[in-house]
């Protein structure tokens, strides 16, 4: 997978913009999504730090009668375990920060999926391991790398929504939005590179 430098942007060193300048999106009276396109800049250096020295490894899962490779690579990072890059420490620090009164407790894990290019994907889902089945929580997704779209759809039938997600955009998922709504990264036969995806939990939240 090699990348170009200053493929994505040119600024100097990176930088974390203003969470106050994010903009909420309801999608219906109890789900959100908190939306900060480009709040991470000079981030071309650290998504170069993270697909060269992250311990990235491959998963496989049942489907049916065979156990089959998820079509991208993850690397989870607990609650007690060093980030794999200084700008991530203060994109959980700052989230945590900007969430304290909304949120009531800190973001901690820190889980990261490589999409190597568009045949990887991830399927619908929520966030519903642990406390995320019952309890309203948040997922923040910082994306570093070329541009995805994470899908959204009721859990109860309705229609989907879709969110574009470029370099050094967030997406904040809030409210009841991991119980009632699911997301998906679906495949694209687009020409895409490399995709680094974010994720800060609470504790006990997967
Ligand atoms: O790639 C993304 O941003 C979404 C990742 C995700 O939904 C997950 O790993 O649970």
């Amino acid at each position: 997978m090699a990348l170009q430098s200053s493929l994505f942007d040119d600024a100097p060193t990176p930088t974390l913009g203003r969470l106050g300048a994010a903009h909420r999106r309801h999608l219906d009276e109890s789900a959100w999504l908190d939306l900060l396109p480009g709040w991470a800049t000079g981030a071309d250096e650290v998504l170069a730090t993270l697909l060269r020295e992250v311990p990235w490894r491959s998963e496989r899962r049942r489907m049916y009668d065979s156990v089959v490779d998820v079509p991208r690579l993850l690397r989870f990072y607990a609650e007690d375990e060093p980030l794999p890059h200084p700008l991530l420490t203060d994109m959980r620090e700052d989230l945590s920060a900007h969430y304290a009164r909304e949120l009531g407790e800190p973001f901690v894990t820190a889980g990261l999926c490589l999409y190597r290019d568009g045949a990887d994907s991830v399927a619908w889902h929520g966030d519903r391991i642990g406390r995320g089945r019952e309890e309203d929580t948040m997922v923040a997704i910082v994306s570093l790398g070329s541009s995805r779209h994470l899908a959204l759809r009721p859990r109860d039938g309705g229609a989907s929504q879709r969110v574009s997600l470029g370099h050094g955009d967030l997406v904040v998922m809030g409210g009841a939005c991991q119980r009632t709504w699911d997301h998906a990264v679906p495949k694209t036969s687009a020409t895409v590179g490399p995709r680094v995806s974010i994720q800060f939990r609470v504790s006990g939240v997967r």
